[in-house]
């Protein structure tokens, strides 16, 4: 059987990491894309110089050309502007709109039959143009936030509980960004609700009410800290696992940016909630019931994607 391809378009910073899992993973032979001439190929280089020591065969290469991501298998899309110190990921709407242009027709060219992940900001926006501008069917184009959104909560969660990350499971739903909606109710460790480690004495309201706050700013925490440039490693670890879900048709269960058609309420527009991932790409959306609480935290994101979706087809209109 031939390997399997993956095309990265976009190789800075979350590109290179992506390659990097990517290779060391085997999931298949890796296109580092980017316009920035020579350092999606130095990139490739490097980490081809890795698979001696590391043991792992796949071929990467760098390319400025289009033509490269032909017949990939899978796309994560990482191209364009990340943010700065005091930027919010709104503010890169037009610079990336037009980068997701470029991206969109790329996939259509080459790789029509992808599946494709955006991790572009600001995501539920980015992730809907890049669908609209490839014209790939909705089940083939996601966005990453959820995954990454949980994980940070599991990460603080794990920590207060001084349990092992791995047995913390979270439940995030929303767009990306300061509206997301983690629900304490359907997060666990182990499968007991975090409300009842709250009655057990594990911790308390107000100790699970700052770490949903400080998941809901988790990336701006990053961004700070960096001082140039945003979170890299936990967002690329994140793709990988919804691209081997897909490639390996595992049907994992995951919160991704996916195209909604009625469920919760919400018709056309990209938005974070748990979904089916395998070889059909988006093969489910899990609709729960939620609680009033949940609804209305729900209904803000929900709004805030709403805003910035008409902000995108306005530059979209402009742009014409
Ligand atoms: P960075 O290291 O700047 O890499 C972006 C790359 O895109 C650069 O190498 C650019 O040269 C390249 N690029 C720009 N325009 C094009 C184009 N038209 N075609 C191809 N490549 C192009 O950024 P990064 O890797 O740190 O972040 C990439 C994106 O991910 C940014 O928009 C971030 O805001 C976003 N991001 C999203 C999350 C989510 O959870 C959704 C998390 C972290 C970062």
């Amino acid at each position: 059987m031939a390997r399997k391809k993956i095309a990265l378009v976009g190789a800075g910073m979350i590109g290179g990491t992506l390659a990097h899992l990517a290779a060391m993973k085997e999931m298949g032979d890796v296109v580092l894309f980017d316009i920035a001439e020579g350092m999606p190929a130095g990139k490739a280089l490097d980490l081809s110089q890795a698979g001696p020591v590391e043991g792992f065969d796949a071929q990467l290469k760098g390319t400025s050309d289009y033509k490269d991501i032909a017949g990939a298998d899978v796309v994560i899309v990482t191209a364009g502007v990340p943010r700065k110190p005091g930027m919010s990921r709104d503010d890169l709407l037009e610079i990336n709109l037009k980068v997701m242009k470029a991206v969109g027709e790329g996939i259509k060219a080459n790789c029509p039959d992808a599946f494709v992940i955006c991790i572009t900001n600001p995501l539920d926006a980015m992730v809907w143009a890049l669908r609209e501008f490839s014209g790939l069917p909705h089940n083939k184009v996601v966005g990453m936030a959820g995954v990454l959104d949980s994980a940070r909560f599991r990460h603080f969660l794990a920590e207060e509980f001084d349990v092992s990350m791995e047995d913390v499971t979270a439940f995030v739903l929303g767009g990306h960004g300061d509206t997301m909606v983690p629900i304490l109710e359907y997060s666990t460790v182990a499968g007991i609700p975090v409300p009842d480690l709250i009655k057990m004495g594990w911790s308390t309201q107000e100790k699970m009410d700052a770490i949903v706050d400080r998941t809901r700013k988790g990336g701006g925490e990053i961004v700070q800290l960096l001082g140039n440039g945003s979170a890299y490693y936990a967002p690329a670890t994140s793709a990988i696992q919804m691209a081997e879900a897909y490639l390996k048709d595992k049907k994992r269960v995951l919160p991704c940016a996916a195209h909604l058609t009625g469920q919760y309420g919400v018709d056309g527009l990209y938005v974070g909630v748990p979904i089916v991932i395998g070889a059909n790409g988006v093969e489910r959306i899990v609709e729960i019931d939620l609680d009033e609480k949940a609804k209305a935290n729900f209904q803000v994101s929900v709004d805030a994607v709403k805003e910035l979706l008409e902000a995108c087809k306005s530059i979209d209109e402009s742009l014409k």
